[in-house]
């Protein structure tokens, strides 16, 4: 059953008797849904993929901060303010979560901001467009958050355990911040048809880069048939984004807006609606650097750093203090 699982998922997995014993018994734990906790024995490309994907889903929630961080104190409401503020402090808490989860792989914090910091590391391509007013960060939290949780929900069966169990807490959170995003487009839906064309025109724009988030199509995925094998990944790319699709378009019906893809159908029979791609030459240059905002995001984010060296100074002296007080 599993050999001819690796065969058809090809792309460099290995076949069960190409691998060394241990190996083999790791597979089977993984096949068997255990969980893998951090001083079980690892392959090292497993270790190392985790690291990859677990740091990149950190830097996501903290870059992630910057395009919502920009409107707190342009919410048009105290009431608004608050729920924005509470969201975009939940982002950094998630940030802290999967770096946290990153550390028991043995790797440091330290070097992977530094790794995020450099350009080395990539973040989620969604961060790199701009927002550019109130109804984006309605769309922002019920499309970006909306996507993110369809991927989420899948990773809390990641096969890793500390992953596994930083996004239970992650999904909880992540609804109420999908959920404040839909509140925002209702009302601004429903609102005046200056309101209502604001709301549209956030979709129009969020709606292409959203469906990037889940990576490139199947084919081009150079990470899946592994990660899929490991149950790093338990879903893949297109399977996410057809999952998003399918939930988002009878939402993006009852707000009244238009969809912003004419191809876009109900299949009746398979239940699955059609859709078009996004453009993924944009997508691919997004990645290398190149997406609208890529230099003001990291530019930010290193500024961010060196202003709060004295931060991290503090709580390290601190540290050191109490730690020689209880020696
Ligand atoms: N953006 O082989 P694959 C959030 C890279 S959380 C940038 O298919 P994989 C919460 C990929 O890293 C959003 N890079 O990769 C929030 C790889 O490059 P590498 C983040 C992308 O890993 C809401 C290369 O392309 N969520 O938004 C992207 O198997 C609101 C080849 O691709 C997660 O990170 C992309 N969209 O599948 C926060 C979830 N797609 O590393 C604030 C965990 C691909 O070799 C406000 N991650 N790449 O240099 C995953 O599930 C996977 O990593 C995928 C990509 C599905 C994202």
């Amino acid at each position: 059953m599993y050999a001819q699982e690796v065969k058809s998922t090809g792309k460099g997995v290995k076949a069960p008797e190409e691998m060394s014993v241990q190996e083999r018994a790791f597979q089977a734990r993984i096949d068997a849904g255990e969980k893998i906790e951090p001083k079980d024995w690892m392959p090292d490309g497993y270790r190392k993929n985790l690291v990859r994907q677990i740091s990149q889903h950190g830097h996501s929630e903290v870059v992630g901060q910057l395009p919502e961080g920009n409107w707190i104190t342009r919410a048009p409401t105290l009431e608004r303010k608050a729920i924005l503020l509470a969201k975009v402090q939940d982002e950094a808490g998630h940030g802290l979560y999967l770096y946290s989860a990153a550390e028991t792989l043995g790797v440091s914090r330290a070097d992977l901001i530094d790794d995020l910091l450099s350009g080395k590391a990539k973040y989620s391509s969604i961060f790199n467009y701009p927002t550019l007013n109130w109804a984006d960060m309605g769309a922002v939290g019920w499309l970006v958050d909306g996507a993110a949780i369809v991927n989420q929900v899948a990773l809390q069966r990641t096969s890793y355990g500390p992953y596994s169990r930083a996004m239970v807490r992650i999904c909880k959170e992540e609804s109420f911040h999908a959920r404040q995003g839909f509140d925002i487009m209702m009302k601004m839906s429903s609102g005046t048809a200056a309101q209502k064309a604001m709301a549209q025109d956030a979709l129009n724009r969020l709606w292409w880069p959203a469906l990037m988030m889940f990576g490139p199509p199947d084919a081009e995925s150079v990470h899946s048939a592994q990660s899929m094998a490991w149950k790093i990944k338990v879903m893949t790319n297109d399977e996410g984004r057809q999952k998003f699709v399918d939930q988002t378009i009878p939402q993006i019906e009852y707000l009244g807006l238009e969809v912003p893809d004419s191809a876009a159908k109900l299949n009746r029979e398979t239940g699955h609606y059609s859709y078009s791609d996004p453009d993924w030459a944009e997508f691919f240059a997004v990645l290398k650097g190149n997406g609208p905002c890529n230099v003001d995001r990291l530019r930010a984010r290193n500024i961010a750093h060196i202003e709060g060296a004295w931060f991290r100074d503090g709580l390290m002296a601190h540290a050191q203090k109490q730690q020689l007080a209880a020696e």
